[in-house]
C-alpha cells in the first residue's frame, strides 16, 4: 500500500476551505473512489507526490504537457519572460510570435484572439459565429465537452428536433433553449436538426474526436458531412481542438482529415502549461470582433508574455515532426501491450488511441458515441485504475476520461506500465 499520510492531511485541509478540496472537479477522484494524492513536483514521465511516491504520469496535467514536465525549454521561456514582467495589459511581441505560429501551423486560420482558458475560447467562437451569421442556434453533440459555459452546460434532448436542456443546476433553461443536442455520428439526426430550423442554425460546434466521454472516432468521413452541411446551411463548422490541437498533429485533428472548418478552439499545449485559450479561423468572421467588429470579447491577461513564451516554446518543440513520430511509436508499444495483457487475463478490453492519446473501455461492444461509452464495466475501471496507482501508473481518475503520453516518456516507462496492466488485469 501507498503512504499517503500527508496527502490525507493536505486533502482534509484542502476540504476546509475549497468546495470539494479540489479546484476542479475531475480530480476529486469521485468516479473512482479514494481520494486525491498531491504533487511536489513533477518532471519528465513522472509526478511525485508529497510523500514522495513517484507515478508514471499519463494524464499530463489534461494534455498541455506533451513534453512532460518541467521541460527545460518551456521552463527557461518562462524565466526569460519573467525577469521582464509578467503581464503587461499593453501589446507585447509574443503575441505577434503565437500568432503567426497558429497561424503557419493550422491550415483554417487566418486569424486568431487568444484567451485564458478553453472555456473562454469556446464560448467566444459561439458568440463569434452568431454575431458572424446573425442566427441563434448552435448545434452540439451529445457526450462533447466544451468547457463550462452556460450555453453548453447542455443534457442531451430527446431528439434533434427539441432544444436542450441545462446539464448543471444555475443555468436557466432560456440559456439553453437555443442548443440543439444530437448524437454524435449521427447524419439523419444533423439533417433533422437543419431542417426543423431553416436559417437558424448559427453553427456546429463538436470536438472532431470527442475525448471527454471517452475518446471515439467521427465515422467514414463524417468531419467531411459536416463541412458540407454547415456550408450548405449557411451555417458555421467549429473544431473544439483545445484538447487535440497540436496534440495529434501540428495541425490538429483538421490536418489529419484534410477537412476545415470555419473556426477553431484551442488550449492545453499552446499555453506550455499556463492558462491559455484561443479561437481562430477565416479572417471575414474574425474581423467581426472588437475592436473592428461588432462582437465583443476580452480578457485581462490575454496574451500575457508568460502563457505565450511557454505556448511558443511548446510549439516550436514540436514543428519538426520528430515528437509526433515517437509518440505515435510508444503510443502502439503502449497499446499492443495493454491489449496482450487483457488477452492474457481473459479481460474484454476496447482501447482507442490515435497518437499519443488513448483510452481503455472494459467492454466487448464496440464504441462509436457516448451511449456506448457508457456501457463500459465503471467498477472494473476503478479497480484497474487503483491497482496501477499502486504500482506507480496514474491513469485518469475517470473512464470518461483520455489519457496521454509525451514525448518524455520512454520506452521503459511503457514497458513498465504494461508489466503493472498485466499484475492487475489478473486481479480484476
Ligand atoms: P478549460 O476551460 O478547462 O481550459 O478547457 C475546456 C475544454 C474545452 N474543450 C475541450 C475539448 C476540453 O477537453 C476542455 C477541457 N478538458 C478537461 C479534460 N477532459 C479539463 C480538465 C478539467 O476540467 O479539470
Amino acid at each position: 500500500m501507498l503512504t499517503r499520510t500527508k496527502s490525507e492531511e493536505l486533502f482534509q485541509a484542502a476540504l476546509k476551505h475549497i468546495p470539494g478540496g479540489v479546484n476542479s472537479p475531475v480530480r476529486a477522484f469521485r468516479s473512482v473512489g479514494g481520494n486525491p494524492f498531491f504533487v511536489d513536483r513533477a518532471s519528465g514521465s513522472r509526478v511525485t507526490d508529497v510523500d514522495g511516491n513517484e507515478f508514471i504520469d499519463y494524464v499530463g496535467t489534461w494534455g498541455p504537457a506533451i513534453h512532460g514536465h518541467a521541460a527545460p525549454h518551456i521552463i527557461n521561456a518562462i524565466k526569460d519572460a519573467a525577469d521582464r514582467g509578467t503581464s503587461f495589459g499593453i501589446p507585447n511581441p509574443y503575441e505577434v510570435q503565437m500568432a503567426d505560429l497558429v497561424v503557419s501551423s493550422v491550415q483554417s486560420v487566418e486569424k486568431i484572439r487568444m484567451c485564458n482558458s478553453g472555456t473562454e475560447a469556446t464560448m467566444s467562437a459561439i458568440r463569434l459565429a452568431r454575431g458572424f451569421t446573425e442566427r441563434d442556434k448552435i448545434i452540439k453533440f451529445d457526450g462533447c465537452y466544451h468547457g463550462h459555459a452556460d450555453s453548453l452546460l447542455v443534457k442531451a434532448g430527446s431528439g434533434a428536433l427539441t432544444f436542450g436542456s441545462p446539464d448543471s443546476a444555475g443555468v436557466p433553461a432560456a440559456f439553453t433553449q437555443h442548443t440543439v443536442v444530437v448524437p454524435f455520428n449521427d447524419r439523419a439526426a444533423i439533417q433533422a436538426a437543419f431542417e426543423a430550423n431553416p436559417d437558424q442554425i448559427a453553427g456546429i460546434i463538436l470536438e472532431p474526436i470527442p475525448a471527454n466521454a471517452g475518446l471515439y472516432f467521427p465515422e467514414d468521413d463524417f468531419l467531411q458531412f459536416l463541412r458540407e452541411i454547415t456550408a450548405a446551411n449557411g451555417a458555421l463548422l467549429i473544431f473544439d481542438e483545445v484538447m487535440t490541437g497540436f496534440r495529434v498533429a501540428l495541425g490538429g485533428v483538421q490536418e489529419r482529415y484534410d477537412v476545415k472548418p470555419d473556426l477553431s478552439c484551442f488550449g492545453k499545449i499552446i499555453g506550455g502549461g499556463l492558462p491559455v485559450g484561443a479561437f481562430g479561423g477565416r479572417a471575414e468572421i474574425m474581423d467581426c470582433l472588437a475592436p473592428l467588429g461588432a462582437v465583443y470579447q476580452a480578457g485581462t491577461l490575454s496574451g500575457n508574455p508568460l502563457a505565450m513564451a511557454a505556448g511558443i516554446a511548446a510549439i516550436e518543440g514540436l514543428k519538426d515532426g520528430n515528437g509526433y513520430k515517437k509518440l505515435e511509436a510508444l503510443g502502439q508499444r503502449l497499446e499492443d501491450g495493454v491489449m496482450q495483457a487483457a488477452a492474457d487475463a481473459d479481460i474484454p478490453l476496447v482501447f482507442h488511441r490515435i497518437g499519443s492519446m488513448f483510452c481503455a473501455f472494459f467492454t466487448t461492444e464496440s464504441i462509436s458515441n457516448v451511449a456506448d461509452v457508457m456501457k463500459g464495466d465503471a467498477d472494473r475501471f476503478s479497480k484497474f485504475f487503483h491497482g496501477m496507482l499502486e504500482r506507480g501508473v496514474y491513469l485518469a481518475p475517470s473512464r470518461f476520461e483520455t489519457g496521454f503520453i509525451s514525448t518524455a516518456h520512454t520506452e521503459e516507462d511503457i514497458d513498465k506500465t504494461v508489466a503493472a496492466a498485466a499484475e492487475v488485469m489478473k486481479t480484476l
